[in-house]
């Protein structure tokens, strides 16, 4: 029998008398900003309110009654509890919390009453707990304050979140009530799998006093049913199956884009003398490895899914609020519905921020989303020389992976973000024996090879060859753009064989910096947009990366909208570089695909879920086909990247314009596209098309294309390119230098609204116009070529404006 201690609590500040209503799960952050005690922290500049509870501590209480407690297993479960906690149960002391990402469970045999009982759970400030760790454990290396508690790393403040120390019962609550009859430890490993067999073993732990009369494992997914007696076996520890099964014919589980991710469900149940237990396992049968095999760059990176070569196309996932509590399942299914619909196949769980919840992992399964999963450290030294630290971690990693593993979505596990690349290049360490190291190279492939072999382990992301952040072997971030200010056009030199991070910033959606940034203060550099920036330098460096580009902004309106292009603009030129080195490059992850709050950053959803510019770009530049245009010594260059396990015939249309909407030149043409490769579909000498048409503007800067010095000449004009495979038009667009050197006209165009569609004819070129409405409509930033009409459904939106985002840059 289960008892739900969830809902309604008290809670008070240690010290004080009175008590408040609070809801669990939750968090004091919460609770206060219901009771109206504080404001909504993401308004203006409302966080600092929030930074004064952090030396605080907080008491909860919850009166709850129980009839019955006959009953041999008594145990109190707390799913989860942010962070430092002491448990009592009618003054019992039950124990202390030290650890977020722990389920713990309580015996309460001795403590729990009949009728009424109390439990108060006194949540002590993180902050004053470091500081006491730090004084107890010396330790000749200053770790920060983060690094001592086992806490979502990015409620510290991160360069793109807020500084919010939630402090908590941040999950559910429960009494569990029985007569000793518990499955646990359920794994379902695939064993073997061709294309028409499978073979599993189910692996669970029996919980029982005495010998189960009867187990049973059903096995089904849409079509199949099976059934099987396994047999029960009693070790040390208790009662067990270890049962092999075969499924014929079995229906794989497939990444987004290769087929259906199928799905099976896996039910144990077990019967004792008067008990009867249940566990259901919902896995889908898949193979991972990745292929790691020298070549003249160095050693490949590749993801191989059921024995195909996947190209991961996604971003990096950071916790979707700052007040965890917050977020509910139907949240989960909308944005990774969202990462679906735009043609992802991997997000990368990042390590600064928790372990998901459950509905996180099944959405990604159900969507064919695979998961890179990092272990919760990020940016930082670590204590484990200690080893309380390190016992802690060890409850922690198997804990938290007995309850994942069974996700088919997840695809690799991974030590932490960026540790050992700071190792060598922040913290001048060299390849040290602790500072995080005895986690990632010891402790963590030691409990994988006990309770999970079936994935592979990589030690850090960026991590591989000689250097951790190498293009020769592993994953590499590419942050030299960006945050190191180099230009956009840069990431053409990178010859990463998997980018798991690059990432440009671009603002929120226009409604939603307008709803948190007061009217007053929408200005580009009023303090309260400064708040809403949140790395160092980052407003500096969105006004370099626009002067670069197209241009400085009129206006607040046109900062937003001209932030977004820009970002856009850059990950296009990086993700169609990495598409087109397929399978050098195998895989590019931007970051980021979410926010935690209102913020100008790198998501490319914002914090209400609005779609930015990057997102519509996604959906293209992801797409199973990409023709991608390049300008390379003279020719223009049309590449068709395929993701398709066969062979395609495609026609391919490539016009160019000039600004007044003139048609400088047309081809049609033929392509045989190859399986899952690239092909270069268009090779011409511009001049040979284009002679006499040129418009020579004068060269006021250095040479930008990397390497090269770039062509005296430059082209006024646009390149459109079309490519059709099986009826469906995939479209890129491309200018011979970067928008701000061209002399670029407004597009002119009409429109016209009908039933729940706009369609924008456009009698010039416009690399870029936006559709402005109360809502979402189905795609918006685009480019459009004359001739063509543009029809985009609506979704209900009622449209504002539409313009040229040229008429927004100062001239
Ligand atoms: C990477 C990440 C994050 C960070 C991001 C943007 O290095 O791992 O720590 O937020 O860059 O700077």
């Amino acid at each position: 029998m289960r008892i739900n201690l969830d809902g309604k609590w008290k809670f008070k500040e240690v010290g004080q008398n009175e008590y408040y209503e609070a809801s669990v799960p939750g968090c004091v952050q919460l609770d206060l900003i219901n009771l109206g005690k504080l404001p909504d922290p993401f308004y203006a500049t409302n966080e600092v309110l929030f930074y004064e509870l952090e030396e605080k501590d907080f008491e909860y209480v919850k009166e709850f009654v129980v009839d019955n407690v006959d009953f041999k297993v008594k145990k109190l479960v707390f799913e989860g509890i942010d962070t430092v906690s002491e448990i009592y149960l009618n003054d019992h002391y039950l124990g202390k919390t030290d650890n977020m990402f722990l389920k713990y469970e309580f015996d309460v045999s001795l403590a729990l009453r009949k009728g009424k009982n109390i439990l108060k759970v006194v949540l002590l400030s993180p902050i004053k707990e470091a500081e006491r760790l730090k004084n107890i454990y010396h330790s000749n290396y200053n770790y920060p304050q983060r690094s001592w508690i086992r806490k979502a790393q990015y409620s510290y403040g991160w360069d793109w979140g807020p500084r919010i120390l939630q402090i908590g019962i941040w999950k559910s609550v429960y009494l569990e009530l029985h007569n000793g009859l518990e499955i646990t430890d359920e794994f379902v490993k695939t064993e073997h799998l061709s294309e028409d067999l499978a073979v599993v073993k189910v692996f669970a732990k029996i919980n029982s006093f005495e010998k189960p009369r009867s187990v049973e494992i059903e096995i089904s997914d849409r079509e199949y049913v099976k059934k099987v007696i396994p047999d029960v076996y009693k070790s040390k520890e208790g009662y067990f199956i270890e049962e092999r099964i075969e499924i014929e014919n079995p229906k794989l589980w497939f990444p987004n884009g290769y087929g259906d991710p199928n799905l099976y469900t896996f039910k144990i149940v077990a019967k004792t003398s008067n008990e009867e237990g249940e566990k259901v396992v919902t896995t889908g049968l898949r193979t991972v490895r990745i292929i790691k095999e020298k070549d003249e760059h160095g050693e490949s990176f590749i993801f191989e899914i059921n024995g195909i070569k996947v190209f991961a196309k996604g971003a990096n996932w950071i916790p979707a609020d700052s007040i965890l509590p917050r977020l509910k399942e139907d949240d989960y299914k909308a944005l990774i519905k969202m990462a679906k619909d735009a043609n992802m196949n991997m997000l990368r769980v990042w390590g600064g921020g928790i372990y998901e919840y459950d509905w996180f992992y099944s959405e990604c399964d159900k969507n064919g989303i695979m998961v890179w999963q990092d272990f919760m450290f990020a940016c930082a030294i670590y204590p484990d020389e200690f080893d309380f630290f390190v016992e802690n971690f060890k409850k922690e990693a198997e804990y938290q992976i007995k309850r994942l593993r069974n996700h088919p979505c997840i695809v690799l596990w991974c030590g932490n973000n960026e540790n050992n690349w700071g190792f060598r290049d922040w913290w001048h360490v060299g390849d040290p024996e602790f500072l995080g190291n005895r986690i990632y190279k010891k402790v963590i492939p030691e409990i994988l090879a006990k309770l999970d072999p079936t994935r592979p382990y990589h030690i850090s992301s960026p991590y591989g060859g000689d250097h951790p952040n190498s293009e020769k072997a592993g994953d590499k971030h590419t942050w030299d753009v960006w945050s190191g200010w180099k230009d956009y056009i840069y990431y053409k030199i990178d010859n990463a064989r998997f980018v798991s991070e690059f990432g440009f910033q671009g603002a929120a959606h226009i409604d939603t910096m307008k709803k948190y940034i007061p009217l007053k203060d929408q200005t580009i550099f009023s303090k309260t947009l400064k708040m809403h920036e949140k790395q160092e330098e980052g407003l500096e460096r969105l006004i370099r990366y626009m002067a670069g580009s197209i241009g400085l902004p009129k206006d607040f309106d046109s900062f937003v909208y001209i932030s977004q292009f820009v970002q856009k603009e850059a990950i296009k030129l990086a993700v169609e570089h990495y598409r087109k080195n397929k399978f050098k490059t195998a895989g590019a992850l931007y970051w980021q695909l979410n926010d935690c709050w209102p913020v100008i950053s790198w998501s490319a959803i914002d914090y209400l879920k609005r779609r930015k510019a990057l997102y519509y770009e996604s959906k293209r530049m992801f797409a199973k086909f990409l023709p991608v245009v390049e300008y390379e010594s003279g020719k223009l260059i049309v590449y068709v990247v395929s993701d398709e396990l066969v062979p395609k015939q495609g026609q391919l249309n490539i016009t160019i314009w000039n600004f007044d909407g003139q048609k400088l030149y047309e081809k049609n043409l033929a392509v045989e596209i190859p399986e899952n490769d690239v092909v270069e579909a268009f090779s011409e000498e511009v001049e040979n098309f284009l002679k006499g048409r040129f418009t020579y503007i004068p060269k006021q800067f250095e040479a930008t294309v990397v390497g090269k010095k770039v062509d005296e000449s430059l082209l006024e004009s646009i390149v459109f390119v079309s490519l059709f495979v099986d009826g469906v038009e995939y479209e890129n667009y491309f200018v011979f230098e970067k928008p701000v050197n061209l002399e670029l006209k407004p597009c002119q165009f009409e429109y016209e609204i009908k039933d729940d569609y706009i369609i924008i004819k456009p009698k010039t070129p416009a690399i870029c116009l936006i559709i402005e409405a109360d809502r979402d409509v189905e795609d918006n930033f685009i480019f459009a070529r004359p001739e063509k009409e543009y029809k985009i459904r609506l979704n209900g939106a009622q449209v504002g404006r539409v313009c040229d985002l040229v008429e927004m840059v100062i001239k």
